[in-house]
């Protein structure tokens, strides 16, 4: 099966997993679109979706879906979202979409978190896909410099900004074996916005497309 065949079922078997009538937390991605076009064709009615991207907010709307913001809703039963990595216990890389802000912004409304992706994002150790941070301009160059400290090789994201109107450091060649450790200590680093580690907000449920079907991690 190919890349795009595997997130397919992956989008499908997610719509299961979303609470009908309730708000549902929407990432931003390929998996994802997949995913708001089965909700979408699925017929499953929700009360509305909290969107993490500008561009995940104009697709459901195409369907037809109503988007409210993340400051309208106290809790979300399920967050969907898709990952750049993930192990075997949940913890992510994300922010490959330039989207990691607003992704853990609703994800840290939600009950849930239900990570889509095809087997190739599953690893055993984090940090082969380079580490998205979002971060204000003038920091820039401290933060690689408490990088390149750990081992990692920082570089700008060209041409891109996120939503959010920021640039992102992309970071290379970190070994992250401790995903939570690391999290709270860039966390702290001043003029970080965020860091595409997702440990606090791992997934409770993964959804991985192989082969042979979808294979759950939970
Ligand atoms: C998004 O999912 C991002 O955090 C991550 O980069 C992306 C993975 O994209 P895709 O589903 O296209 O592989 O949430």
């Amino acid at each position: 099966m190919t890349q795009d065949e595997l997130k397919q079922l992956v989008a499908q078997a997610a719509v299961a997993h979303v609470v009908e009538g309730a708000w549902l937390g929407v990432g931003t991605g390929s998996t994802v679109n997949l995913f708001i076009d089965a909700l979408a064709a699925s017929g499953k009615r929700i009360r509305g979706a909290v969107s993490s991207s500008e561009a995940s907010t104009a697709r459901l709307r195409g369907h037809g879906i109503e988007v409210v913001d993340a400051a309208s809703v106290d809790r979300l039963p399920v967050y969907v979202d898709g990952a750049d990595e993930i192990d075997g216990r949940g913890h992510m890389i994300k922010g490959g979409g330039a989207a990691l802000t607003r992704e853990k912004i609703v994800a840290d409304l939600a009950d849930r978190f239900v990570c889509i992706a095809d087997e190739s994002k599953l690893v055993d150790v984090l940090g082969r896909f380079p580490l998205p941070v979002e971060v204000i301009p003038m920091a820039a160059p401290q933060v690689a410099r408490r990088f390149a400290a750990l081992g990692g090789q920082a570089s700008l994201r060209l041409g891109v900004l996120t939503d959010n109107g920021h640039p992102i450091l992309d970071v290379r060649g970190l070994r992250i074996a401790d995903p939570l450790a690391m999290e709270t200590e860039v966390n702290q680093w001043p003029g970080v916005v965020t860091v595409g580690i997702f440990a606090r907000h791992r997934a409770k449920l993964a959804l991985l497309g192989m082969p042979q079907g979808v294979r759950t991690l939970d």
